[in-house]
Parts: structure tokens; sequence; C-alpha cells
């Protein structure tokens, strides 16, 4: 049994992943989490209070990470700003919480010498051409577009130097596009099923034909909890359950499934610096811990997902009109 401290537990990635260990294990959970626009506490709601304690703060307030990480046996650390069109319209939240805020952690768990686990992005290598034969590796070499994903290439690189020079017992992953409930409006997926719940065509960047690479938010967290019990210290791993598709085949398929004209989408203008194709290649994940995704048919867990966004209105909804006024006034 570990105490884990999860940071932004209350948002996507992280909020799965509280779910996901409080099912598979018998660890203790406590969540640090900001609730910026994109925490939601509600994403926690029915856990039991015996093994998930929430805490409302800051990942780079010093004093309140140094009081939890003296309590902790392990940290994992999915805070941070997320979305890259945020990070084009204002780069500094992405500086204050994604560097500013690793490193307030990074100093207490060398403090308190706690397991430290680091999430990370693909987005880290930049991008590949559409007809690319490769796929990123452990060895791809770093070359972030955007502010978002050179924030989070800093953050890595700020764990491997903690690990090298002060000895922190560390581990970093970068994985690939997650869906799955609970995932903010202003992402892709959710962002194109809403819309249609409400009666608005979905919204493809550019000419749609840009490449991610799927994986269900559960199967994160099951590679997530394999590297944090079993894996090697000071390694990085890369997470990704071979689900590449273009952004016109995925809202081709939301369209489908929710009953609609495939065709009933517009083209809106490009995202500015715009990554062609994100693709992992996770054989040492599988071959090193053995793990496999669960989650095998895109189909299917994009239909359960229309599912959950059908129910949960009340979860979504508050956040909706923000978020189109937001890309409304970027053309988008
Ligand atoms: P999200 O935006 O849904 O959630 C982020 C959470 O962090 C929110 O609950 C927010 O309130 C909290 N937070 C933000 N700033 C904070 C601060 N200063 N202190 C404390 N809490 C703070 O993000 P997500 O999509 O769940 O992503 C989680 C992690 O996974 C991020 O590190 C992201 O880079 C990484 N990641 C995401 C994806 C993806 O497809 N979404 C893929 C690979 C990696
Ligand atoms: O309305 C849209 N239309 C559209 O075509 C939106 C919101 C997005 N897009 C495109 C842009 C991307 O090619 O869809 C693709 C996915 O967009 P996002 O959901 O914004 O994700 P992406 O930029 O690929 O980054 C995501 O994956 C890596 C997460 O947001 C990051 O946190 C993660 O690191």
């Amino acid at each position: 049994m570990m105490r884990i401290l999860v940071t932004g537990g209350a948002g996507f990635i992280g909020s799965n992943f509280v779910h996901h260990v409080i099912e598979h294990s018998d660890h203790h959970v406590t969540v640090l989490d900001k609730l910026t626009y994109a925490g939601n506490r509600a994403s926690l709601a029915g856990l039991p209070e015996s093994r998930v304690e929430f805490v409302q703060g800051d990942i780079a307030d010093h004093p309140v990470v140094d009081a939890l990480m003296s309590r902790a046996d392990a940290v994992v650390h999915f805070a941070a700003e997320s979305h890259n069109d945020n990070s084009l319209d204002d780069p500094r939240p992405f500086l204050e919480t994604n560097l500013i805020g690793t490193y307030t952690l990074l100093e207490a768990a060398r403090r308190h010498d706690v397991r430290f686990h680091h999430i990370s992005t693909d987005e880290v290598y930049g991008d590949l051409a559409l007809d690319d034969p490769d796929r990123f590796t452990e060895a791809t070499p770093y070359n972030p577009s955007s502010p978002y994903s050179a924030t989070k290439a800093g953050s890595d690189l700020l764990v491997r130097a903690w690990v090298r020079s002060f000895g922190l017992r560390a581990t970093l992953s970068n994985c690939s596009n997650n869906y799955g409930p609970r995932q903010h409006v202003e992402k892709f997926i959710p962002r194109q099923i809403t819309n249609v719940l409400r009666g608005v065509r979905p919204r493809l960047y550019g000419t749609g034909e840009n490449v991610r690479d799927w994986i269900h938010a559960d199967d994160h967290s099951s590679a997530v909890l394999a590297i944090l019990e079993r894996g090697a210290l000071g390694e990085t791993y890369l997470i990704g359950a071979d689900g590449e598709r273009s952004n016109v085949a995925v809202v081709r398929l939301i369209l489908e499934l929710m009953g609609q004209d495939p065709d009933a989408y517009d083209l809106v203008t490009d995202r500015a610096g715009h990554d062609r194709r994100y693709a992992i290649d996770a054989t040492k994940l599988r071959r090193e811990l053995g793990w496999e995704p669960r989650y095998r048919d895109f189909r299917d867990g994009l239909d359960a997902t229309i599912g959950w966004y059908r129910a949960h209105e009340d979860w979504w909804g508050p956040a909706k009109d923000a978020t189109e006024a937001f890309y409304a006034s970027r053309g988008q």
C-alpha cells in the first residue's frame, strides 16, 4: 500500500487515474488540484472518503506542496495547463504551472525522498510527416512546436536533471492523445460530440488531415500504475495503443455513431503551427512491463464516450458556452 499524492486529480486524466487506482489497488490517494477552469470536483464524486482526500491548492505553492509531500510515499504529477489553443492565446500560465509548478514539486520530493512519476505527452517530440513510416520512441529527439509542448518538454528535462544531479527516484511517461469520459469540452472529441448534441456542426481545423494516435484514458491509467509499481527508476516509457486516425475520420465516425450525415462538418481556420501527426511505438512498455491496452476497438470506446456525454450534460454544460465563445473569437 502506498500513499500517493496525485496532482491535477480533478482534471480529465488525473481523475480517471484516481478512479482506476481505487478500483485496482489498495493505495491511498491525496489529490492536490487548483481547480482551474479545467478542474472539476464532480469528477471525483462517489469515491470512498477513507481512501481519497481532496486538497485545493497550487502545485507552485511551496508550503502547501511541502506539507503534502512530507506524508506521501509517491507523487504522480498530472497537473498542467494542457490545451494547445490556450497556449497560443496566453502562454504565461503554461510557464507558471508546467515549469515552476513542476520545479516546486521536484524540490519537495527531493527534500522528502518521495518517489516521483511525471506525466507527459508525445508532443514533446514535435510532429511526423503524414507518410513517415517511423513512430516516436524513447530515443526520438525533443522538438516541441507550441508553447504548451515546449513547457511540457522543459518539465520533462527538469525531472531528468533531478534524477541525474540529485538522485531523485523518478520515472517519466509520454502518452499519446487520450479520449474517454470527463474530458473538457475544449478538446477535440468532446467538443464535436457536444456540438452535435446541441445541434451545431463539428469544426475541423485546416483540412482535417492531421493525425492523432488515440488511447482510452483508462488504458493510460493502467500503464501509469504499472510504471509506478514496476518501472525502472530513471527510465522514460512511451504510452500508446496503436490508435492512429485522421481528424476527419474521427469526426465522420462521431457523426455516424450519433445518427447524422458523416459529411455534416465545417472546415475552419487552422491552428497556428498545427502538428501534422503523432504516433507512438510503445514496445518498451509492452515488453518490459507486460502492459496491454484493454480498449482495442476505437469505435466501441468512442460510442461509450458519446453515451457518457449524452448522460452528463450537468457535467459539461456549464463550460460549453464560454469555450465556444473563445473559439468563435479565433474563427474556429
Ligand atoms: P486537464 O486540463 O483536463 O486537467 C489538468 C488539471 O490540473 C485540472 O484539474 C486543473 O485544475 C489542474 N491544475 C492546473 N494547474 C494547476 C496548478 N497550478 N496547481 C494544481 N492543479 C492545477 O488535463 P489532462 O488532459 O487531464 O492532462 C493531464 C496531464 O496529462 C497533463 O500533464 C498533460 O500534459 C498530460 N497529457 C495529456 C494528454 C491528453 O490527451 N489530454 C496526453 C498526454 C499527456
Ligand atoms: O475543434 C477542434 N477541431 C480540430 O480539428 C479542436 C479543438 C481540435 N482540432 C484538431 C487539432 C488536433 O489536430 O484535433 C486534434 C486534437 O486536438 P486537441 O484535442 O486540442 O489535442 P492536441 O492538440 O492533439 O493535444 C492533446 O494531446 C496531447 C492534448 O490536449 C494535450 O494535452 C496532450 O499533450
